[in-house]
């Protein structure tokens, strides 16, 4: 195909690529899979097929693109895939991409963070032990975009995001337990998008029978969204049969344990990989004592209540000294409330 690349719209520089392969793995949905796009380009830099990630037992990022490049009758012998995650070497769901890219004739792979997991890991090698040209990036924004997963498959248990509510001086309810609404519609909102990016949102019995919370993603009327993260229950206590996480608007489980480590590993069987921790107080203290929490996510209200429900139970600290300090990550201004983000510092 005769392309003048100055006039081609469609054409791509090579720097662009990874921006544009970034751009196109945000598409995919944030659950099992890690999100992965794909570019792949001429040696003038046309494009010549793109594709991404469409969620566990889909296509890869690389055979849709190659798929794309397909439909538009491009020839790929020597052309160039920008990627934004290593393309894997294993038979998953689907087949290994490595294969795959040598099959269409790729010459250049550039790969924009590498796959941690031992099977999918390594095509890296394995492309250039074909004669591929490989080039691993050092780029933040493809590292970024998979790091809750890519931390799940390091310590082989989901991701844990604790999330929480409270007034200036710390309390997430008043002393007769009411808490709604600490904070305004816009952090709510907030909520409700960061909810989305989990694969399942966790509670315990405690919270699930004091509040009888629905913990679905809804949009700004009120209604849920089509995709639903997995609610979970963790303890002993049953629900009642009316209670709203029994509503079939998204689906249950009730993980009859106290024990964090063990809902997890539960979790991760059923192909869980991140998990945002909703409440209440005593469950998010033994995920910190267990060194469960990998991220928080604080919404903070100018408002004080002097008495209350701590946001957070007991974690045996008896003086200063005790306090889990931790790295701030960001605090922003939202509607009228404070969105603090924070993570413990690693070890
Ligand atoms: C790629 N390209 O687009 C994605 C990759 O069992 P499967 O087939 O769903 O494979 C899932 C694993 O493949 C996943 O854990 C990760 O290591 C890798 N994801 N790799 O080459 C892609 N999504
Ligand atoms: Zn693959």
């Amino acid at each position: 195909r005769a392309v003048d690349n100055a006039v081609d719209s469609r054409a791509v520089a090579p720097a662009d690529a990874l921006t544009r392969a970034l751009e196109l793995a945000r598409r995919g949905p944030l659950t099992e899979n890690p999100q992965v796009g794909c570019v792949i380009v001429g040696a003038g830099g046309e494009l010549l097929g793109e594709g991404w990630h469409r969620g566990a037992g889909t296509a890869h990022a690389e055979v849709a693109a190659i798929a794309d490049a397909a439909s538009r009758g491009s020839d790929l012998r020597g052309a160039t895939a920008v990627v934004t995650l290593e393309p894997c070497r294993h038979t998953g769901r689907t087949g290994p991409c490595t294969r795959a890219l040598l099959d269409a004739g790729v010459a250049r792979v550039v790969v924009g963070t590498p796959d941690p997991t031992p099977t999918a890991g390594g095509g890296a090698a394995e492309l250039r032990a074909a004669g591929v040209d490989v080039v691993v990036l050092d780029d933040p924004r493809p590292r970024e975009l998979v790091r809750p997963w890519a931390r799940a498959h390091r310590h082989h248990r989901p991701t844990v995001t604790w999330k929480y509510a409270a007034t200036l001086d710390g309390y997430s309810a008043a002393a007769d337990g009411s808490s709604r609404w600490i904070t305004g519609p816009v952090a709510r909102a907030d909520v409700h998008a960061r909810r989305a990016q989990h694969d399942a949102v966790l509670v315990g019995t405690g919270t699930a029978l004091a509040d009888d919370p629905a913990l679905t993603v809804r949009d700004a009327d009120g209604v849920p969204l089509p995709q639903q993260p997995l609610r979970v229950v963790v303890g002993l206590r049953d629900l009642p049969a009316g209670a709203r996480l029994l509503d079939g608007s998204a689906e249950t489980v009730h993980l009859r344990t106290r024990d964090p480590r063990e809902a997890l590993a539960a979790l991760w069987e059923r192909g869980v990989r991140s998990v945002w921790l909703e409440g209440g107080p005593q469950l998010a203290a033994a995920f910190w004592r267990a060194g469960l929490v990998d991220d928080v996510v604080a919404h903070l209200a100018p408002a004080l209540l002097g008495s209350g429900r701590s946001a957070l139970g007991d974690l045996g600290a008896t003086s200063i000294d005790d306090a889990l300090r931790l790295e701030l990550v960001d605090a922003h201004v939202l509607g009228g409330d404070v969105v603090v983000l924070a993570r413990p510092t690693p070890p």
